[in-house]
């Protein structure tokens, strides 16, 4: 880093104290601007940086809501709004017990960079609540969900703010946000979320984007050093919506996926997973990963340790952040992995990625790789606006390509800026770029 990034850096760090996790994703940018700043000295003098770092809107909101023992519970809601420069603000909700605002404001963060990377037209924005909807009965997630809702509507809007899924948050939740939306609004304003069923406005594809995204850019990193998935042993952690489509992907490219996780523990089915197995237990019975094993012979679960000590080709970290530590990363090495593709948002910690790097793996850090789910959205965004309704094979062509775009801009920004192969760099840089001529272009605002 240049003294005036690291300048601008303990600003950050003063202006926002105790947000751990904003720290990082602020600081893993930073590092990679260097080249830039010397190349464009008008972004420094119009403080773009600066501008950058600080959301445009932060809302934090009481959610009261009442449980099936007729108890009165409350929540928080949170919704920040960090850039629209290049579009409405757009990006996910969840709804987990650690979220605080440090979650919220690194997660409005990367979807920033991220979005501007998919080269659509959507600023950055995230949201979400410290409820946990584990072990709640549908009409208790119902009752919350329109409590949020009641307060965000006057938030967002199909050309302000479109939030859509992430940890906690699937089509049932945003079947009940949009239903409480279009009751207050009196609106059928199909744009205002994306994630939605595929009956009422959702898009095929989307619930399979992300995964199948993040599957499609290792494939890209793969093939750019003369290689693919085809019989590679993989592991993927997690076994919600990206972690299970991932998976699916791989298999479909001939990997075999060996393990996957929730937080009570991991399974190991060397065979490779039982996808049908797996959805009936994640996606119908909502139900834990330890009871897919009671029913794959062949398959065990451990409760405790790390599922990267098993052996394997590719890792595919799809839970959540920081889930991926440096003692992980020696041991990956140590075992002979080749390739790191995240799809979680910030999955490996800054230790565990310098081992990575070092080691010479390939490395496609969550910004570029989980795209393909946002873009997605941006799909079912321009569906929504014309009224149509896509097929699948169209859909999915359509992720292809932009997966395949995203792949070549950061391969090009990172051999401009003097590190070729560098995927942090190229996703951060590339990214950088094309919202700082966005933020300058529209004046102080
Ligand atoms: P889901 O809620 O569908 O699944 C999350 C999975 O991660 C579950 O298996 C969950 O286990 C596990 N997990 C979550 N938190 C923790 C934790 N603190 N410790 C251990 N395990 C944990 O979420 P998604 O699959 O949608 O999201 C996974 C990741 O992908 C997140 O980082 C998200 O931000 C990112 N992402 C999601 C996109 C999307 O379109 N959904 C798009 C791009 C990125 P358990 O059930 O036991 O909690
Ligand atoms: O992190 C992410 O990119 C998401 N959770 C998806 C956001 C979206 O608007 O589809």
């Amino acid at each position: 880093m240049t003294p005036q990034l690291q300048e601008l850096y303990e600003v950050v760090l003063r202006r926002n104290p105790g947000e751990q996790e904003f720290h990082q994703a602020v600081l893993e940018v930073f590092e990679s601007l260097a080249p830039v700043a010397r190349k464009y000295p008008e972004f420094a003098q119009t403080k773009i940086l600066e501008r950058l770092c600080e959301p445009e809107r932060q809302i934090i909101f009481r959610v009261p809501w009442v449980n099936d023992r007729g108890e009165v519970e409350i929540n928080r809601g949170f919704r920040v709004e960090f850039s629209s420069v290049l579009g409405p603000y757009k990006g996910g909700l969840r709804f987990h017990p650690t979220v605080y605002l440090g979650t919220i404001k690194f997660l409005g963060f990367e979807q920033t960079f991220k979005n501007a990377l998919t080269g659509m037209p959507i600023g950055g924005g995230k949201g979400g609540s410290d409820f946990d909807p584990k072990g709640r009965s549908d009409r208790e997630v119902m009752t919350f969900c329109q409590s949020f809702m009641t307060e965000l509507y006057r938030h967002i809007g199909e050309y302000t703010d479109v939030p859509a899924g992430d940890i906690g948050v699937g089509a049932r939740e945003i079947g009940f946000l949009f239903g409480q939306y279009k009751r207050i609004t009196n609106r059928y304003e199909s744009g205002v979320l994306t994630g939605k069923g595929l009956g009422w406005g959702g898009s095929l594809v989307r619930k399979e984007a992300t995964g199948y995204g993040a599957v499609f850019f290792g494939d890209e990193m793969l093939h750019a050093r003369g290689d693919s998935f085809d019989g590679k042993r993989v592991v993927v952690s997690g076994s919600g919506n990206v972690a299970i489509y991932a998976a699916e992907k791989a298999q479909q490219l001939g990997a075999t996926v060996v393990a996957c996780s929730d937080s009570g523990g991991y399974v190991v089915d060397d065979a490779g997973l039982d996808l049908d197995l797996l959805k009936a237990v994640k996606e119908v019975e909502r139900g834990r990963i330890s009871s897919y094993a009671d029913r794959r012979a062949g398959a065990s679960f451990v409760a405790d340790g790390s599922i990267w000590n098993i052996e394997c080709d590719i890792a595919l970290p799809c839970a959540t952040e920081n889930e991926l530590d440096d003692q992980a990363a020696i041991t990956l090495v140590k075992n002979g992995v080749q390739a790191v593709v995240e799809g979680a948002n910030m999955p490996s910690t800054p230790a565990a990625t310098r081992i990575f790097l070092d080691a010479d793996v390939l490395f496609a850090p969550g910004k570029a790789a989980n795209a393909g789910g946002v873009a997605t959205s941006a799909l079912e965004m321009q569906q929504n606006a014309s009224r149509d309704r896509w097929t699948h094979e169209y859909t999915e062509e359509r992720l292809a390509g932009i997966m395949r775009g995203i792949h070549e801009r950061c391969a090009a920004s990172a051999d401009e800026y003097g590190a070729p192969g560098n995927y942090i760099v190229g996703a951060n840089t590339s990214s950088f770029v094309q919202l700082a001529e966005a933020t300058f272009a529209l004046g102080v605002i």
